[in-house]
């Protein structure tokens, strides 16, 4: 999506409004502040703000970004621009000027921007282009009993999650020894995302005057409401849930199946307008209502066809990203919710969630923690008092609805038959080999990255690593430019029959320390992409004309990231996954082990240029030659 946000940053009228503690401005529902206890807050303040990193610092930069990804006769005639628009009492001043000012007077200048740019103004699906599929270890069990009994559980650990959160007991997180916002996990339950006809927006109920304490729970393609907590207050036990679980079930039988779900796969500007009409009827818009607020969405499916052993980890990738077309399970879901967790009847198991109110890391650590929960033995009594059966939800649908029903099934039939996804566990090392070789693990990856690339193209590209901004108040994310001279350098040499191995190791020593060193300026707020993004909003918003290097060519190139990638860590064997920012580029997740990195890399079939296949065969490769080559040249000479 980064790719291609220039189109949306220029439109004009964002409407920003100053943020306050604690509240984050996204949201439209209104915040209890009593909720909010001392101890958060009190962590909050004490994070710092974002800086805005020195005008001269940021074009220094750029231009250095641009070296290896733009022709030489293109850079020069950036660099004439940016001169230009550094130039004492200019318009880069100016601007500069108006964001130290925001800086001052907002919690973070960046954060609000930043999520209307890159997700609520965002137009595309949110289904592949935008929200991440997670895919847990194949869970132990193979039939509809297994699967009740597993949903349980994992009902069961969220909520055990929920409630750290709700106490503000979850641990304070650190990156590199710095304490991190804690705000995102916040963000992530009871919220929904809502379309509009030109701009989406956030809801979150959890800090209303009254949480949710119910879930949605979705099976065959209908929608239930299960309450999760009892009249006491106390969350419902695995074993009431499981009951409960039974009677959706037996409530929803495939041939009552009603694809509403589907519209949440369409495209925004489309999908805004269909809501407007569906919500028009009020049973409807109850029934919306109760999905938005629910605390999370249980996805229950079937089974995928099987695949080959090889394969079935790519199959899964493939289910939690987009449910594999309105003839599986696109429609057993509503994307527009923060949190789905699915759970297939074959022991499938994992989540997709909307990625505007929150990164990955918040949504991997619950994961992690719910994963870890259902390891454990039941010990909390039932109740025998019967429960209520859960709510199915009704849906109106209208002829027109229907016809969106059906054009939305086959544009999103269209877009899975697209994705190109291929999940490789590269087992024979992780982050042991790079430390041994004192090198950063997650440089060492990258830099094979730009090597695999270069082996396929014979070209370096616009590579986008996501780096976060946690350690700031609200802070999101940052770009790290994995593309530099020296991985360029590196590349360049590492096939060359005329260059020693001794000068390769150095050159993969620079090339790995330039990544390093760009992560921490990336992670301490130096970074250049948010800045620059940042001063165009600053004329955006004053409704100035658009200063030429915003306009020129190099930009442009720069934020065609057909790299997209992203590390993220978890305590469990996950595979993490999203789909190209770019119709020919790749998406790129990793999860690096200490022994193994699983990879989840993708592509669109309908690009001759690119194959996911390929590229995973190349990064391996490149791994493998790139510990070859440290390990076959004598250290003395190094
Ligand atoms: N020699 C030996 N060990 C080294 C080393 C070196 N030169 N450099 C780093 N290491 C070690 C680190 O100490 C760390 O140790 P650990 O495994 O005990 O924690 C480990 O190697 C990993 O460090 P590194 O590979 O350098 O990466 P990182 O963990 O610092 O991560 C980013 C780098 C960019 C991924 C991280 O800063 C970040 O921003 N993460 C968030 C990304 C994100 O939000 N993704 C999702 C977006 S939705
Ligand atoms: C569960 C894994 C989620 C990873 C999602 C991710 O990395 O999103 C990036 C967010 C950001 O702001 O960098 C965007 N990206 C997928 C385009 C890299």
């Amino acid at each position: 999506m980064w790719g291609i946000c220039t189109r949306t940053m220029v439109k004009a009228g964002m409407a920003v409004k100053p943020c306050r503690l604690v509240k984050p401005c996204h949201l439209v529902t209104p915040v209890s502040a009593t909720r909010i206890s001392g101890r958060y807050r009190s962590h909050q303040q004490g994070l710092p703000t974002l800086p805005v990193p020195p005008l001269h610092q940021t074009f220094e930069r750029y231009v250095a970004a641009l070296e290896p990804i733009v022709e030489a006769e293109e850079l020069q005639h950036t660099e004439g621009l940016v001169q230009e628009f550094q130039k004492a009492g200019g318009v880069g001043e100016r601007l500069q000027k108006a964001l130290e000012k925001r800086a001052k007077n907002t919690e973070n200048w960046l954060s609000e921007w930043w999520v209307q740019v890159a997700y609520l103004d965002y137009r595309l699906p949110v289904v592949v282009h935008s929200s991440p599929g997670l895919v847990l270890p194949h869970m132990d069990f193979s039939d509809k009993q297994g699967q009740i009994r597993f949903a349980a559980k994992l009902i069961a650990g969220v909520l055990d999650f929920k409630t750290m959160i709700d106490h503000e007991t979850l641990p304070v997180e650190n990156l590199g020894g710095k304490p991190l916002c804690m705000n995102q996990y916040y963000e992530v339950m009871s919220s929904c995302r809502i379309p509009g006809p030109k701009r989406d927006s956030v809801v979150n109920h959890a800090r209303g005057p009254t949480p949710p304490k119910h879930i949605t729970v979705v099976h065959n393609c209908q929608f239930f409401v299960l309450e999760v907590y009892s009249s006491d207050g106390a969350p419902l036990t695995a074993e009431q849930l499981c009951l409960q679980l039974e009677k959706i079930c037996s409530a929803s039988p495939p041939s009552e199946a009603q694809h509403v779900g589907i519209l949440t796969t369409q495209h925004r500007d489309s999908w805004g307008s269909v809501y407007g009409n569906l919500i028009k009827d009020k049973t409807n818009r109850e029934s919306v209502a109760a999905i938005q607020s629910s605390i999370f969405t249980l996805c229950l499916d079937g089974a995928m066809p099987r695949v080959p052993e090889d394969t079935s980890r790519s199959s899964a990738a493939i289910q939690m990203l987009h449910g594999g077309g309105s003839q599986h399970y696109s429609a057993n879901r509503w994307f527009d919710k923060t949190l789905q967790f699915i759970i297939a009847e074959d022991g499938t198991c994992g989540a997709n969630y909307e990625h505007a109110p929150a990164e990955g890391p918040p949504i991997v650590a619950l994961i992690d923690h719910v994963v870890e929960y259902t390891r454990k033995a039941e010990t909390t009594q039932s109740s025998t008092a019967p429960l209520p059966a859960p709510r199915m939800l009704r849906f109106n649908i209208t002829a027109d609805i229907q016809r969106e029903i059906e054009e939305a099934k086959k544009n999103m039939n269209l877009l899975a038959e697209d994705v190109d996804m291929r999940v490789v566990v590269f087992e024979h090392f992780g982050k042991n080999v790079p430390k041994t070789h004192n090198m950063s693990p997650d440089a060492f990856i990258q830099v094979a990255l730009q090597l695999a690339y270069y082996r396929l193209y014979q070209r370096c590209c616009p590579t986008y690593e996501s780096a976060s901004l946690r350690m700031f108040r609200r802070g999101r994310t940052d770009t790290i430019r994995s593309a530099s001279t020296a991985s360029a350098a590196f590349a360049k040499a590492f096939d060359d029959a005329g260059t020693q191995n001794t000068e390769k190791v150095e050159l993969l020593s620079n090339a790995v320390k330039a990544h390093r060193w760009y992560t921490n300026m990336a992670i301490s707020g130096q970074a250049i992409d948010r800045h620059l993004l940042g001063l165009k909003m600053v004329a955006v918003e004053e409704k100035m004309a658009l200063p030429a290097i915003f306009t020129d060519s190099s930009y442009a190139t720069a934020l065609r990231y057909k790299l997209s990638t992203s590390q993220v860590p978890s305590k469990t064997d996950c595979v993490m996954c999203f789909g190209p920012v770019v119709p020919n580029g790749y998406g790129v997740c990793y999860n690096p082990m200490s022994d193994h990195i699983n990879f989840a890399i993708s592509a669109f079939k309908s690009c001759e240029e690119t194959s996911a296949a390929r590229l995973a065969e190349a990064v391996q490769r490149a791994l493998l030659d790139m510990r070859t080559l440290l390990e076959q040249t004598p250290k003395s000479k190094l």
